[in-house]
């Protein structure tokens, strides 16, 4: 068995039940194979980003811990997202979703790949992903961006709030 990677999941949704898809998701991740759930932060309601006529999201993050490579870890992603009922066909770029899971950090890799690309190229500028990040993972280092917290802080947060 290859040595686990500790890898951190950005978790999203913003139709129908949204905080029960994502408490379901935490779960649906730790029962894959080759991935263990080591922490989750909390639920967070955040206004839509990119595109705003749409209802708010409800976001969380994951650390993983994972023996799968990059891209079957996000294979077995997409595996819990279709799952969920996601239909990629239908989905308009950052349009609603009813599960999103996005792969943010892989270790200290750096990754670009034909739909891969870690560290996630939004994560430093997103408030909806390093709030709940800083929760879990503040001293974590961003490959080509620096600490967490320092990127939290970066950011406006001051419209997201948090759930449980
Ligand atoms: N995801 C998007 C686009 N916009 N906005 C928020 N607040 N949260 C998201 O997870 C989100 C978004 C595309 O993945
Ligand atoms: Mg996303
Ligand atoms: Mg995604």
């Amino acid at each position: 068995m290859n040595t686990p990677v500790e890898a951190y999941i950005g978790l999203g949704a913003n139709i129908g039940d949204a905080a029960a898809a994502v408490e379901r998701a935490f779960d649906r991740l730790d029962q894959q194979a080759g991935i263990r759930v080591i922490a989750r932060s909390s639920l967070y309601r955040t206004p839509a980003w990119g595109v705003t006529e749409q209802p708010d999201f409800i976001n969380a993050v994951a650390e993983i811990a994972t023996t799968l490579g990059p891209l079957p870890l996000l294979e077995a992603l997409l595996a819990v997202e279709r799952e969920a009922g996601r239909d990629r066909r239908a989905g308009e770029r950052w349009g609603p979703r009813v599960l999103d899971l996005d792969v943010l950090l892989y270790g200290d890799a750096i990754i670009e790949e034909p739909g891969l690309r870690v560290p996630h190229p939004h994560l430093h500028e997103r408030a909806f992903v390093l709030v709940p990040l800083a929760e879990v993972a503040p001293s974590k280092h961003v490959p080509g961006h620096g600490p967490v917290v320092a990127l939290r802080e970066r950011v406006a947060s001051g419209d997201i709030q948090a759930l449980r």
